[in-house]
């Protein structure tokens, strides 16, 4: 079923002598800007691709929950608390709103989830690490939600309609996110030289595991050209991850932090950073299902979706009822 639904494997893209009259007609409107909407005629790649990318977007968000979840009862004061419970709140509901474009597609949001507790499908490289400690959050925030929104922003110019309305509504969000985090990281760094010594810790250990949340190198990307040449992405990975260094590194400084990278050098001729890479190994491990804590959060989204199952069967049966009951009536 998994390749049937969505698009798996390395992607080529397809030359103009290669299309039928209606792609080509339909990649004269994506190079007008024009958005696609649900019911409209699309190359079934470009379907296919939507609801792989779209999916492990929605998965993302839902097990993106999970390591900041681990410490809402364990945050240090009442404020933090209700400003973290709302947070983890908010990426329920851009689950919601994701998983919602992606049935515009044709697919369920069962089957979704089914995919992803089967663990054929994905979700973001970044949610296989641990949160240890209260500076952890500081660090998610600042710099997970801080890729998340390089990322997104592009995103609310995506050519499918239902996706980039959904991204519209989620940046909105995800800004406030992103400075809750750097907000406690400047109380820590402000605080005791312990405080400051976690902060930097959590920098150490978040910093590459952030970067790798733009995908592989460019050359290693396997969708981007063709998911480019039909700006569903408008970015490649390392431009992005380029464009997070760059804003990211100053933050560092502002905070008295130290980014992790003997290699960190302003390259005047580039008017960019020159950084390392990340360890693309640990990478491609972490998605194989190795990371610290993959067999742990895919545990969790299983258990989640047994214990509901009283509950999906009760809306079910009363759904069925209400329907012989207007039946009935009519
Ligand atoms: N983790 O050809 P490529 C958030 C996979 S933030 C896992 O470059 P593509 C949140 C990729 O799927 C995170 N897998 O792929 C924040 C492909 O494998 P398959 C969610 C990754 O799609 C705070 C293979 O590697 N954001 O939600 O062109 C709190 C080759 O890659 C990763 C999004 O999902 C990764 N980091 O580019 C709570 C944004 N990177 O599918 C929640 C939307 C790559 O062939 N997605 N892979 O088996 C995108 O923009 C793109 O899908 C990516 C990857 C840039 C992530």
């Amino acid at each position: 079923m998994y390749a049937q639904v969505i698009n798996t494997g390395s992607d080529r893209v397809r030359r103009i002598d290669e299309m039928s009259a209606e792609e080509q007609a339909f990649m004269e409107r994506i190079e007008n800007g024009e958005k696609i909407e649900p019911k409209e005629w699309m190359p079934e790649g470009y379907r296919k691709t939507l609801i792989r990318q779209i999916g492990q977007h929605a998965h993302s968000e839902v097990v993106g929950q999970l390591p900041e979840g681990n410490w809402i009862t364990r945050a240090p004061t009442l404020e933090r608390k209700a400003i973290l419970l709302a947070k983890v709140q908010d990426e329920a509901g851009h689950g919601l709103y994701l998983y919602c474009a992606a049935e515009t597609l044709g697919v369920s949001r069962d089957e979704l989830i089914e995919l992803l507790n089967s663990g054929k499908m994905k979700y973001s490289s970044i949610f296989n690490y641990p949160t240890l400690n209260w500076a952890d959050i500081g660090a998610v925030g600042w710099l997970v939600d801080g890729a998340a929104i390089m990322n997104q922003v592009p995103l609310q110019r995506t050519s499918y309609g239902p996706y980039s309305r959904a991204m519209i509504r989620i940046c909105k969000e995800e800004s406030f996110h992103q400075r809750q985090g750097y907000d406690i990281m400047m109380k820590m760094c402000a605080g005791s030289p312990e405080q400051k010594a976690m902060a930097q810790d959590a920098l150490n250990r978040f910093w590459y595991p952030a970067l790798m949340m733009f995908g592989p190198s460019d050359k290693d990307s396997v969708h981007s050209a063709q998911s480019m040449a039909w700006k569903i992405k408008i970015n490649t990975n390392d431009e992005l991850r380029q464009k997070f260094v760059d804003q990211t590194v100053p933050q560092a400084e502002y905070l008295g932090l130290t980014v992790p990278d003997e290699h960190l050098k302003w390259n005047e001729e580039r008017g960019a950073y020159d950084f390392s890479e990340p360890d693309w190994s640990e990478f491609f491990d972490v998605i194989a299902g190795n990371g610290p804590c993959n067999k742990e959060r895919l545990g969790a989204r299983v258990k989640a979706w047994d214990d509901g199952a009283w509950f999906r069967e009760g809306l079910a049966v009363n759904a069925q009822k209400k329907q012989t009951k207007q039946r009935k009536q009519a």
